[in-house]
């Protein structure tokens, strides 16, 4: 596989420089200053692919070429929002630039509860806690009827354990853990230094009422059927980002989560254009799925790799588990034996050694991508060499 590293743009404190010392090929980024929706122009994609090229590498992914809500929800400009698409799709077609990672969620990119959990060994991880979210979602979204979406176990936890805890300090850091922190960098729905951002969120949950899990998944096919054309023309392969949780949340229809999942979109539009990010950390989130029956079933559909795997805990709370668990060694050995030159890249790294003071988008630590890169690096090393 292609060693590849997200690199968040010139003013991203890790530099391509340090970058290239550390075994890295090619850059996964976006033109993350053009607002959502808007087209990425000839010249402004230009100016990133050789700023990236004059440091010796290439922009092998785009992660991401966002899909705009109203794509998703089918809304009053959609077919506006689809054109644009295709034009910045066919721009960076002609630069060059071919493999595209986007994500079909609506509203929420990815949840997580604590954004430092510690463990024991003094790092801290990403973390995912059930009944803190059910808080969330019960007592500080005040969703409709949010109750009735969590079994009886969470629901005694979060009354016996999250809410004694609970302050306004400790509400607003989980607001910002679940719906500004992780998501500003990556859809720009919610910012930082918004000042309501659980208004904001109410508002773009209401956009969804009545879109069921069949109306998102046409919504995609439509999207999906109207934008082949380019990626024939320009041999772009678009790849899209499993949900993450692969679980139902927050009443909002989720349509990549599984197995059946994965095989209806691709035989929606048969296109092998029509592909896949393999994000073993995002389906691992899930106790229904078998990433490695996973990665067998679909490694020639996938276009990119995101190499992290999740432990799923007894009572649905799950964290980031180790680059060197088994089912991702597997994972990278499938990958490695069957689709060798696919760009893959490490994600969601612990935060360590001076890492947590340095203010990196959470999930996208120096030392702990470094260290995991460096170990995937050296799986790959080894199974490569073994006899297919
Ligand atoms: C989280 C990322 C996602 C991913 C998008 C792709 O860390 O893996 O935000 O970039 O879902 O559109």
């Amino acid at each position: 596989m292609e060693k590849t590293w997200r690199w968040f743009g010139p003013n991203d404190p890790i530099t391509l420089d340090m970058l290239r010392q550390i075994g890295v090929e090619g850059i996964v980024t976006a033109l993350h200053h053009i607002p959502n929706g808007e087209i990425w122009t000839e010249e402004e994609v230009c100016k990133m692919k050789d700023f990236i090229t004059r440091h010796g590498l290439r922009w092998s992914v785009v992660e991401s070429l966002p899909v705009s809500e109203e794509i998703k929800y089918a809304g009053p400009h959609r077919d506006e929002l689809i054109e644009k698409y295709k034009i910045s799709l066919a721009n960076l077609g002609k630069a060059g630039v071919k493999t595209i990672c986007y994500n079909f969620m609506p509203v929420l990119d990815w949840a997580r509860t604590d954004l430092e959990y510690p463990n024991p060994d003094g790092t801290s991880n990403l973390y995912f806690n059930r009944a803190e979210f059910a808080y969330f979602d019960i007592h500080i979204l005040k969703r409709k009827d949010a109750e009735k979406d969590y079994d009886d176990a969470t629901l005694r936890r979060m009354n016996e354990k999250v809410k004694p805890l609970m302050s306004p300090e400790a509400e607003k850091r989980l607001v910002d853990n679940i719906i500004v922190k992780t998501q500003g960098f990556v859809n720009g729905n919610i910012s930082e230094g918004d000042l309501d951002p659980v208004g904001k969120f109410r508002d773009l949950l209401k956009l969804y009422e009545g879109i069921d899990a069949d109306a998102l998944r046409n919504n995609m096919a439509y999207f999906l059927n109207s934008i082949m054309p380019v990626c024939d023309e320009y041999g772009i392969d678009m790849c899209v980002h499993p949900d993450d949780p692969p679980l139902q949340i927050l009443g909002l229809p989720r349509i990549v989560t599984c197995d059946d999942d994965i095989q209806k979109f691709l035989e929606s539009v048969p296109n092998p254009h029509n592909g896949l990010t393999f994000c073993a950390g995002s389906l691992s989130a899930g106790a229904h799925n078998d990433v490695v029956e996973l990665a067998k079933k679909y490694a020639k559909r996938t276009h990119f790799v995101h190499a992290r795997i999740c432990k799923v805990m007894p009572d649905g709370d799950f964290k980031e588990s180790s680059h060197l668990d088994p089912r991702l060694i597997e994972v990278v050995r499938i990958f490695e034996q069957t689709r060798p030159g696919v760009p893959m890249r490490v994600d969601h790294a612990p935060l360590m050694l001076g890492d947590e003071k340095m203010g990196y988008n959470a999930g996208y630590s120096f030392h702990g991508r470094m260290l995991a890169l460096g170990e995937i690096a050296g799986v790959m090393a080894t199974v490569g060499t073994e006899s297919k």
